[in-house]
């Protein structure tokens, strides 16, 4: 259809862009990105959802995945020159993963360059299908053998959660915005959260809010013991070109 012949265009001229959200400690500072892909058809943007399943369905995600990473590890890569040494998070999706070009990619990118050890976090939706293929395990502990450090995103609203702690080297557990919504007014939500951060720390593991949106929910998270929050509160997503390393600095 003409939409995907568009975003098939699109990704091969390299017109998907990456905007940047901060992820901040509890006092306020930032320790950490995550990547968005954002792009921008006839003036309009078209939600990531939209345009990330119609290049799944084209197949076109590997390559869209490997444009992003490149432009990431050039970012880093002047951030490195100037001293800055903030990670950058970004999205994966089990197709990318279950490509034997993009992994190849990801296993040199570290191996070209060590200095990114620990600066590339992978996302990987816990709600993804593939996210119980063997495979998919297997490449994520070589992964994170390598130096990535590996986030189980939207945590709690897949089935399979305790059973991929278990069997993935998970650095990070992203609590997925739909707990963090209701807070702090409902206490079963509050619950749910403090069991999870528990559960992360007992696992050795770091917990990152996701979905912030007032000052109440990023007191309490702290108060809880919440490692990292993100969310509209401290920063919306904006173009990577708005995130020098000068200004990551002063952040
Ligand atoms: O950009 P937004 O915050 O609206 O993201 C919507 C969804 O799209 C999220 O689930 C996010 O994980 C996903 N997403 C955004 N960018 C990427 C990307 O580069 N790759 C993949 N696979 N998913 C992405
Ligand atoms: O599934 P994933 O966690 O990757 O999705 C990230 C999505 O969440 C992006 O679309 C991002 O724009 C969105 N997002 C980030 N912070 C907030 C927030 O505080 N509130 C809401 N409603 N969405 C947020
Ligand atoms: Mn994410
Ligand atoms: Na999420």
């Amino acid at each position: 259809h003409k939409l995907g012949l568009k975003l098939s265009t699109a990704i091969k001229n390299k017109e998907i862009s990456i905007w940047l959200q901060p992820q901040v400690t509890p006092n306020g500072q930032i320790c950490s990105f995550e990547a968005l892909a954002r792009w921008k058809n006839n003036g309009k943007f078209i939600p990531p959802t939209t345009f990330i399943k119609i290049a799944e369905d084209l197949g076109l995600l590997p390559l869209l995945a490997e444009n992003l990473v490149r432009e990431l590890v050039a970012t880093l890569s002047q951030w490195q020159k100037e001293h800055i040494h903030t990670p950058i998070a970004f999205n994966l999706a089990g197709q990318e993963l279950m490509n034997d070009g993009f992994f190849a990619l990801l296993m040199t990118l570290i191996a070209d360059n060590p200095w990114l050890t620990s600066m590339l976090e992978l996302e990987i939706t816990e709600t993804s299908s593939v996210m119980t293929h063997p495979l998919i395990h297997k490449r994520l502990r070589s992964l994170s053998q390598y130096g990535y450090s590996i986030a189980i995103d939207d945590f709690g609203t897949g089935q399979a959660s305790l059973g991929q702690l278990i069997d993935i080297p998970a650095d990070i557990l992203k609590i997925d915005r739909r707990f963090i919504s209701p807070l702090p007014g409902d206490q079963r939500h509050i619950d749910i959260v403090k069991s999870t951060i528990q559960l992360a720390e007992s696992l050795n593991m770091k917990v990152i809010a996701e979905g912030i949106e007032t000052k109440e929910q990023a007191n309490l998270l702290a108060a809880l013991g919440c490692h990292t929050l993100q969310g509209y509160y401290f920063a919306k997503p904006s173009p990577l070109s708005d995130w020098t390393a000068k200004d990551n600095a002063k952040a």
